[in-house]
């Protein structure tokens, strides 16, 4: 996969804990080692935007609710909040989701209306490096994957993460591209296995979808 390995950073998805983003707010860019305050009048702050953009995607599905919230506050980093609440009987069952950024941002008619896994923009009049054919898996590389949201047994699922796979700001690897994009979650976990995918591996049927839109 062409493009994807000519994008070091795409690799480096950064898994995040169920209890908590890999990263609080600011505190990987504190202090320095002589416990000096490396703050914004040091420009040490490199490629913190001037703004923090932020985004969001309210999440449904049968008996399944919840929603994400997204922002991008450095460069290159988007860090994702997802909690859904699945009734009793629904298809959120205790244990492993996956879920994934997929390429379109649509959940109707169907969830097939997502599309496939997000793996940035691959129209080759924009993107002259992207070299994906319809149909080819990219698995377990592709920008849209995201750690599996786990699922308490009362229902409540949970997924915080950082990655560097995508960005809210304008660019090749945008969410927010010319046709949106979706959250899709699966019924199983993803197995982040490499191609050809089983049919499961991914994470098989799809129980809840969500658009992401700008905040
Ligand atoms: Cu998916």
């Amino acid at each position: 996969m062409k493009f994807v390995t000519k994008l070091p950073l795409a690799l480096a998805l950064i898994v995040g804990s169920v209890t908590g983003p890999v990263f609080a707010d600011d505190d990987h860019h504190s202090d320095n080692k002589d416990g000096h305050h490396a703050g914004k009048k040091h420009g040490h702050h490199a490629g913190k935007l001037d703004k923090k953009l932020q985004a969001k995607a309210i999440i449904s599905g049968p008996d399944i609710t919840g929603e994400a919230h997204l922002y991008q506050k450095y460069e290159g980093l988007v860090n994702v909040k997802m909690t859904l609440q699945g009734k009793p009987g629904s298809k959120l069952t205790p244990g492993r989701h996956a879920v994934h950024f997929h390429e379109t941002g649509a959940c109707e008619p169907t969830f097939g209306a997502a599309k496939g896994h997000y793996d940035g923009n691959i129209d080759p009049s924009v993107n002259p490096e992207a070299n994906v054919s319809p149909g080819l898996g990219n698995h377990p590389y592709h920008l849209g994957d995201l750690p599996n949201l786990v699922v308490d047994k009362n229902g409540k699922g949970t997924m915080h993460a950082t990655t560097s796979r995508v960005t809210l700001s304008p660019g090749l690897t945008s969410l927010f591209d010319a046709d949106g994009t979706a959250f899709i979650i699966h019924g199983l976990e993803d197995q982040f296995l490499p191609d050809p995918p089983t049919k499961d591996a991914p994470g098989g049927p799809r129980i809840a979808c969500g658009v992401i839109i700008k905040k």
